[in-house]
């Protein structure tokens, strides 16, 4: 009997690729080219690892080989995956959680103090050889120490930035689905509904999943809810947010600033955010640790491994 074998559509870090290559008969993407629809269907694999940037669309499960019993992906997010066409197909997902949480919430703070303090323009600055020295008034932020960080979304991710955040002297506000066991929040204020939270978020961070439900979740309407002068933070998806909203919003000065390491349709973000002095913008940096990608890819293969031998995969999404 032939071993099950293993498709993984990029390059991972060493260690990952290693044990995956010892374990089952792997095709890798040295090139770490973005297969298209026709390769990501072509190999008559059992496993499937692949990542965020791969959309697995109904089309693209609907057209994977039967062979494939199990797609793991290299993130915890899965919106790229049509969950109910893989339900429907019988094929099981797998995400990769928990892992991910303190790099993640980690580049969540760096954006708040980033954006606070005004670091991409003074690094700008600096760079272009236009700093002619110190002066009293230069580049004066928001001072972060006493500020409301409201937190849409108070899963793992939430949690961990909320306890960084209370060590930069943050009040944290929250809205989640449901409210946390008292000893979990540790002092946070829930707000049952988004408007309430909005109302009093001097920092707003994005924290959820995207979903049909998130999708433009912060408009117009929404942002104008924010105190003037507000500053919005994203490390979840480009979909929780109405983008020309968001520009108008840091245009007008409504919003301060922005901090974003993800983008609706990245890596093609909409332009007007490029011009924009007062957004940092990071390339979806937030789980970019060696650690945390090999942590990853470990946590996808377990769940890959676990399914080829029969057992119950520990991160099954559907
Ligand atoms: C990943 C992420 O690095 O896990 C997620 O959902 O957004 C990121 O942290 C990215 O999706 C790579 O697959």
């Amino acid at each position: 009997m032939t071993p099950p074998r293993l498709l993984i559509t990029r390059t991972l870090p060493d260690a990952v690729e290693q044990r995956a290559v010892a374990t089952w008969p792997t095709r890798l993407n040295p090139d770490d080219r973005p297969l298209t629809v026709a390769e990501l269907t072509a190999h008559p694999v059992e496993a499937i690892l692949g990542c965020a940037v791969d959309r697995f669309d109904a089309n693209v499960i609907q057209r994977l080989p039967p062979s494939v019993r199990v797609l793991a992906t290299f993130s915890v997010g899965v919106d790229h995956i049509d969950l109910g066409a893989a339900k429907a197909r019988g094929l099981i997902v797998t995400n990769t959680p928990d892992v991910l949480t303190d790099a993640t919430a980690d580049i969540a703070m760096l954006l708040i103090l980033a954006a606070c303090r005004r670091a991409g323009e003074g690094e700008r600055l600096v760079r272009a050889n236009q700093w002619t020295g110190w002066t009293p008034t230069q580049l004066m932020g928001i001072h972060v120490a006493g500020r409301r960080l409201g937190i849409y979304g108070m899963g793992r991710i939430g949690q961990a930035l909320a306890h960084r955040a209370r060590a930069f002297g943050l009040a944290i506000h929250y809205h989640n689905r449901s409210r946390l066991p008292l000893d979990q929040e540790q002092g946070a204020i829930y707000h049952p509904t988004v408007e309430s939270l909005l109302a009093v978020s001097d920092i707003l961070s994005l924290n959820a999943p995207a979903t049909p439900a998130t999708d433009r979740l912060l408009n117009a309407e929404r942002i104008a809810l924010l105190p003037r002068g507000a500053v919005l933070i994203n490390t979840a998806r480009g979909a929780l947010v109405d983008d020309e909203a968001v520009i108008a919003a840091l245009t007008s000065g409504h919003l301060a600033a922005a901090g974003l390491d993800v983008f609706r349709g990245e890596p093609a973000l909409h332009p007007g955010y490029c011009t924009l002095e007062n957004a940092v913008l990071l390339p979806h940096l937030g789980s970019a640790t060696v650690d945390t990608r090999t942590a990853m890819g470990m946590k996808a293969l377990d769940n890959i491994d676990a399914v080829l031998l029969g057992r119950d995969p520990p991160d099954r999404v559907v």
